[in-house]
């Protein structure tokens, strides 16, 4: 008689629990339960590497969680911090692009924001912070002209408690993140912290909870974090309608690496309506004859609908996406 067929021993099928990813750092994150409890896990392996605003499955692992899986992702942004690494968040509604009538912004960066948005099919918002300074404002404003033409929503508001002016535009910007998650971008000093302190009561609280979690407290000042908005929200409204923020430091180069050369001009909606009419099927809208794109480009002749900062601005990352490839 044969010897039963001996069977590897298999582990009782423990409770995978769900959560999102509110914060990371290095190879640890900070997962919230649907509850509302919090608590540091760590990835299983390469594989699970998370970022801010993930759905995982974990598992309980001593007083900390071990992420078992990563649920697929609907989008996934990608940028770069200040030392150069990469860093994301994912499953996002909207990225509000915060810039200020002071400090100046950088319109290339402000146009690298958009395509990257774009590029994940990420819908952007604009919004143009400090609207009580009305001289630098005005201008401000007037250099977002052909962002507004191009169908972005460019919202003016003021975030300063301090200098009220009549309709400070926050409630119209509100309206637009209601039940939504979005990341906030911006240059240092447009007001990043102010808005989240604003909409967010207890953010400054939170902030301190989560650099204690994470123990790496001046480090974690420059990591990407989520904050609910229950300003906005209904009481007990349901978790999948709640307003989220994701609060990310600086608004440094962005890793466009990941687009390619020839589909730049669909991420930018001024060039995007155009590229149709060009002669040759691979115009890269830079020199060539018969470029419908090109025509569209003012100049002292013609009064095109492509500003020749945003062409310059294509021109740029044209060469920088295509250099990279060799
Ligand atoms: N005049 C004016 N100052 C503002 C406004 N919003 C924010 N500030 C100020 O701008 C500075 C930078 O704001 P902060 O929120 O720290 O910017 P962050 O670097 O993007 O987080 C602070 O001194 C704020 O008080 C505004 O609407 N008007
Ligand atoms: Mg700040
Ligand atoms: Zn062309």
């Amino acid at each position: 008689m044969s010897k039963p067929k001996q069977h590897p021993i298999t582990p009782l099928a423990v409770d995978l629990e769900p959560g999102l990813v509110v914060a990371t750092y290095g190879r640890h994150c900070l997962v919230e339960t649907p509850e509302g409890r919090r608590l540091i896990c760590h990835p299983r392996g390469k594989k699970n590497q998370v970022v801010v605003g993930d759905q995982v499955l974990w598992q309980i692992a001593g007083d900390e969680g071990s992420i078992e899986k990563l649920q697929d992702r609907r989008n996934l942004f990608y940028r770069q911090d200040e030392i150069r690494t990469k860093s994301f968040a994912a499953n996002l509604d909207r990225v509000l692009i915060l810039i200020a009538a002071d400090p100046e912004y950088s319109e290339s960066q402000l146009s690298r924001a958009l395509v990257a948005a774009e590029a994940e099919r990420i819908t952007p918002i604009i919004a143009l912070n400090k609207s009580d300074l009305a001289q630098p404002f005005a201008q401000a404003w007037e250099r977002l002209a052909p962002y507004r033409a191009m169908g972005y929503k460019v919202m003016p508001i003021s975030l300063s408690p301090r200098s009220p002016v009549a309709d400070d535009g926050v409630q119209a910007l509100c309206a637009l993140l209601q039940g939504l998650t979005t990341l906030v971008l911006g240059p240092s000093g447009s007001g990043k912290s102010t808005l989240i302190n604003r909409l967010v009561p207890d953010a400054q609280v939170e902030t301190g909870e989560i650099s204690l979690a994470l123990n790496s407290g001046k480090h974690t000042t420059t990591s990407t974090r989520w904050y609910w908005v229950p300003a906005l929200d209904t009481p007990n409204a349901a978790h999948a309608a709640r307003t989220a923020l994701i609060d990310s430091p600086g608004f440094q180069e962005f890793g466009l690496h990941h687009i390619e050369p020839t589909r730049l001009a669909d991420c930018m909606p001024d060039l995007r309506a155009h590229v149709g009419g060009c002669k040759f099927y691979n115009c890269t809208h830079l020199h060539e004859p018969g470029c419908a794109v090109l025509a569209q480009v003012e100049n002292e002749e013609q009064n095109g609908t492509i500003s020749v900062r945003r062409h310059r601005i294509y021109a740029q990352l044209f060469d920088e996406l295509s250099q990279q490839r060799w």
